[in-house]
């Protein structure tokens, strides 16, 4: 088997501060924190940005250039940037960072859904909020439709086209995979592909063995196993140690970090680092060795670091 990509995410924009005090959202901590997991072994950081002063996720293209920058002077990971934003965002101000940055690698979400964490603020009474934005975000992704349209995808693949970047695709559901393949017949993407299977979204596929094994297959079919490599998050604890599990053993690739899952064990939570380890663990009683980034940019073909734009 080749070598393991492992992916870490290290704050995104759906966990919010008041769940564990480890979510990084300043410059400096997000930035910190990816250069401790790549010394900890993670191959590849993926990058949102967030209000320094509150954590609130923010879509601010010269906040993420700051941290990418940042990251860059400390460590060699490769860089994905997220398209996928936060709630509030549209499309456009989701776009801005990536084409702005040009990373190796951002991603590309392949289709609209429910996308969903409101049951998690049952778990607080008012005085638990950290800061005044988190309820009513939290409550809010009750009504929000993650919005990837047709047209939407159109202009996310012709933007990364312009600007050089690879698209890292997100695969929620079966649905999206055939999304993928339409965009495909229409010439806006071709192989080969990288493709998280992202599992356990409240609006999306559970974090899974049947549905992660559901994905594989219909993307073999789909794609031809010969084009695509793939990578599973599985949100939520112990889901994403499960999914991790399984990618190690079937061939496939990992993401781990706080944007997914705030637990390392039951009920003890974790910093972006301790996934990384607990991850790199996993795969050493499997004798899956982990990819440098240098590994993983020949495997998936990147650009490499010199080529992209801070
Ligand atoms: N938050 C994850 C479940 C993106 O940033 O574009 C999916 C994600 C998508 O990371
Ligand atoms: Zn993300």
């Amino acid at each position: 088997m080749e070598k393991l990509i492992l992916t870490s995410a290290l704050t995104g924009a759906i966990t919010v501060p008041t769940q564990t005090t480890s979510l990084p959202f300043t410059i400096e901590g997000i930035a910190q924190d990816a250069i401790a997991c790549a010394r900890a072994g993670a191959t590849s950081i993926h990058i949102h940005a967030r209000d320094p002063e509150n954590g609130r996720p923010s879509s601010d293209p010269e906040l993420v250039r700051k941290i990418v920058t940042r990251i860059k002077e400390g460590c060699d990971a490769i860089i994905c940037i997220t398209t996928g934003g936060g709630m509030g965002m549209t499309p456009q101000d989701r776009l801005r960072a990536a084409a702005s940055c040009q990373p190796e690698l951002a991603t590309f979400n392949l289709g609209s859904m429910n996308f969903s964490m409101h049951p998690v603020a049952r778990r607080y009474v008012p005085e638990d909020w950290l800061f005044g934005w988190e309820p009513e975000y939290v409550e809010g992704t009750k009504d929000f439709i993650f919005r990837n349209t047709f047209g939407d995808m159109e202009v996310f693949a012709n933007t990364m086209k312009e600007s050089n970047v690879r698209p890292e695709f997100e695969a929620y559901d079966v649905g999206h995979l055939y999304n993928l393949k339409f965009l495909e017949k229409d010439g806006l993407v071709g192989p080969p592909y990288w493709i998280q299977f992202v599992l356990g979204v409240l609006g999306g596929l559970a974090a899974t063995p049947e549905d992660l094994i559901t994905m594989k297959q219909t993307a073999d079919r789909l794609l031809g196993p010969e084009n695509y490599r793939w990578s599973v998050i599985g949100v939520g604890y112990p889901m994403e140690f499960n999914m991790a599990a399984m990618a190690i053993m079937m061939g496939g690739h990992v993401r781990v970090g706080l944007e997914d899952n705030i637990f390392v064990r039951r009920k003890v939570l974790a910093t972006n680092v301790d996934l990384v380890e607990k991850v790199k663990r996993i795969a050493a009683e499997f004798e899956r060795e982990i990819a440098t980034p240098d590994e993983a940019r020949q495997i998936l073909g990147l650009k490499g670091l010199e080529a992209v734009n801070f």
